[in-house]
């Protein structure tokens, strides 16, 4: 008897399993945190993971799981990592999969799933699907591990095709078989690979930054814009050392605020609609020229027609060589990683580089000052009930005083007015939805950022964005993260004043219950809930949020008949177009 035991465990501590080697495989790529939600089969990955010294933060709802992975993966530069379970699980976490992938976001979708031979023959598993089959189109790549010898290889393949060249969403499939599989546990770790070199520099040709400087040469109406390209690639001081050694006027895309501080004297923010028509030479760092820059083309660019092209010329910097010429025609591509770029672009230019002409500045500070006055105007008024302007004069000062303060921002209104009032100091603080303009990143985006970064999160939620998460105040209660969440209140999808065309009992399809306290919500999990409806309300309770650090909800009530259809997108509306 006495010796029986220790027997036992020397044998048991010589055998390695699925689930061990999956940890040891992330841990091993320095990946230390797992977004998730648990349930067979990868409950017990999630107790062993927490067991040995991984941070598993489990949602209450995968999407969330998924698109926080989705920005820890923007905001480190490594996979971020969502666990699920089969089927409903899996299909929860996808849409932020295929998020990651429209954004250029490193993740890894790592779901269980159910027997294969039980799946392929459809013949009605516990949670039977085909879910590589599934993952494949929406993901930049998709693997599935059968054999637990296997998993070093998988793991590896899918943080490659996570990380390099532009990064996306990969999916991994571990049937539940897999986790119980024993092998030698010496076999087992010679079999772990840790990747070397994840996310290799690519250069640029020189006769491409070459191309590029010449035409930027002769431009006389130079523009440049950053993408959230620009911001993942950390870059930063070489970006900037680009924008003030050419002088040239920049835009930021709404994620790249704060590259440069937004009230850096060559932002052309404020002038937006002037320098894009005007500009004859336009360079795209990390941004490409989808609907987000009106395709480059149309009115926006001074275009004739909708889709008439404006005469610019462009300079396009991005790590995929297929993107240039997808809307328009691009004269300069140079395909590289942003650092290796710009840093050629920099070497190039030396120090005898020519200011753009004065004229095209002199003109841009113009109409810079005065849409900024005119908005100080706005900004200034203090109307009953608030509006978004009078509550984001607000949040404005309240990011100004904390400028590491993480930034999340979704709604229509909410997410327009936000993004042009609120200026943004350092990089990579504002995260939003993004390509698609997807609703429900908010809660998710909060639990990352808080964990990634350690900073103090404030999101400026639409009351209906808000919602699309919202059950995971309990999430940030739980892990007593310093979130600040305020939800701009006004009754509805867009606004809370549509009326049932039918005239019948059910109100309009965008009306919600009218004076919700959403407050009240985070209160139910031991969070601060604050109800503001001046803007005085409204300010304490922020700068409370911030002075405390405790997970807290302001729910700020706006004046139900503040902002349009859609924001700033209502000519997208079919509808709209018809009249
Ligand atoms: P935005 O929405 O801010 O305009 P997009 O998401 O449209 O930005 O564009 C980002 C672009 O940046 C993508 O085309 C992507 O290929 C590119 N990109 C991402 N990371 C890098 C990098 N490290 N180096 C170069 N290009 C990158
Ligand atoms: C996944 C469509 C775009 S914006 C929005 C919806 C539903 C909410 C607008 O109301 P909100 O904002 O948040 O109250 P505000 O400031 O104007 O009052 N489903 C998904 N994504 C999108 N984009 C939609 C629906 C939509």
């Amino acid at each position: 008897m006495g010796t029986a035991e220790p027997q036992v465990a020397t044998a048991q501590s010589q055998l390695s399993d699925g689930f061990q080697l999956v940890i040891d495989a992330l841990k091993l790529n320095g990946i230390d945190t797992i977004y998730g939600l648990p349930g067979i089969p990868i409950t017990d990955l999630t107790r062993r993971a927490q067991a040995e010294g991984m941070r598993v933060l489990s949602f209450r709802h995968e999407q969330s799981a998924g698109y926080a992975a989705s920005i820890a993966g923007f905001l480190t530069q490594q996979p971020g990592i969502c666990l699920t379970v089969s089927a409903p699980g899996f299909l929860n976490g996808l849409n932020a999969l295929a998020h990651a992938t429209v954004n250029c976001f490193p993740m890894i979708l790592i779901s269980g799933s159910s027997e294969r031979e039980i799946v392929d023959l459809q013949q009605g598993d516990y949670e039977e699907l085909d879910q590589l089959a599934v993952a494949r189109p929406l993901a930049k790549a998709a693997f599935r591990v059968l054999q637990a010898e296997d998993i070093g290889v998988g793991v590896a393949r899918a943080i490659r095709a996570a990380v390099s060249g532009r990064p996306g969403g990969v999916y991994l499939d571990l049937p539940a078989k897999l986790f119980a599989q024993t092998i030698d546990a010496a076999a087992g770790t010679r079999s772990l690979i840790k990747v070397v070199d994840p996310a290799p520099k690519q250069v640029p040709a020189p006769e491409a930054v070459k191309r590029a400087l010449e035409l930027l040469k002769g431009a006389r109406k130079p523009l440049v814009i950053l993408g959230k390209g620009a911001a993942y690639a950390q870059a930063d001081a070489e970006i900037r050392s680009l924008i003030e050694r050419t002088g040239i006027p920049y835009l930021p895309m709404s994620m790249a605020k704060g590259l440069l501080p937004d009230t850096h004297e060559q932002s052309a923010a404020a002038a937006r609609s002037y320098v894009l028509p005007e500009a004859d030479v336009v360079m795209l760092i990390g941004a490409r020229l989808n609907w987000l820059l009106a395709h480059g083309k149309g009115k926006t660019w001074g275009g004739k027609g909708a889709k008439d092209w404006g005469g610019q010329r462009f300079i396009q910097i991005d790590i995929s060589p297929q993107e240039a010429d997808s809307n328009v025609r691009i004269d300069a591509p140079v395909v590289g990683d942003i650092a290796s770029c710009v840093s050629a672009l920099l070497a190039g230019i030396g120090s005898g580089w020519a200011k753009p002409p004065a004229e095209w500045l002199r003109a841009i500070q113009e109409r810079k000052s005065k849409n900024i006055a005119k908005m100080a105007e706005t900004l200034a008024g203090n109307p009953s009930p608030m509006n978004f302007h009078s509550a984001l004069a607000v949040v404005r000062d309240v990011v100004k005083a904390n400028p590491d303060a993480m930034f999340v921002n979704e709604g229509a209104n909410a997410l327009d007015f936000a993004r042009s009032i609120v200026d943004m100091y350092r990089p990579r603080k504002r995260i939003d939805v993004g390509t698609w303009g997807i609703m429900g990143v908010g809660m998710g985006y909060c639990v990352a950022a808080a964990v990634v970064t350690r900073q103090q999160v404030i999101a400026i939620e639409g009351d209906s964005a808000f919602g699309f998460s919202g059950m995971e105040v309990e999430t940030l209660c739980r892990y007593n993260l310093p979130v600040c969440v305020v939800v701009l209140n006004n009754n509805g999808v867009y606004r809370g004043t549509d009326v049932n065309p039918a005239g019948g009992p059910d109100v309009a399809p965008t009306v919600f219950v009218k004076g919700a306290r959403y407050d009240k919500l985070i209160e139910a999990f031991g969070g601060v809930g604050a109800h503001a409806t001046t803007p005085a309300e409204l300010r304490r309770a922020m700068e409370e949020a911030v002075r405390s650090r405790r997970p807290t909800l302001v729910n700020a009530v706006i004046d139900e008949t503040a902002g349009t259809e859609s924001g700033r997108i209502t000519s997208l509306n079919p509808s709209a177009k018809k009249k």
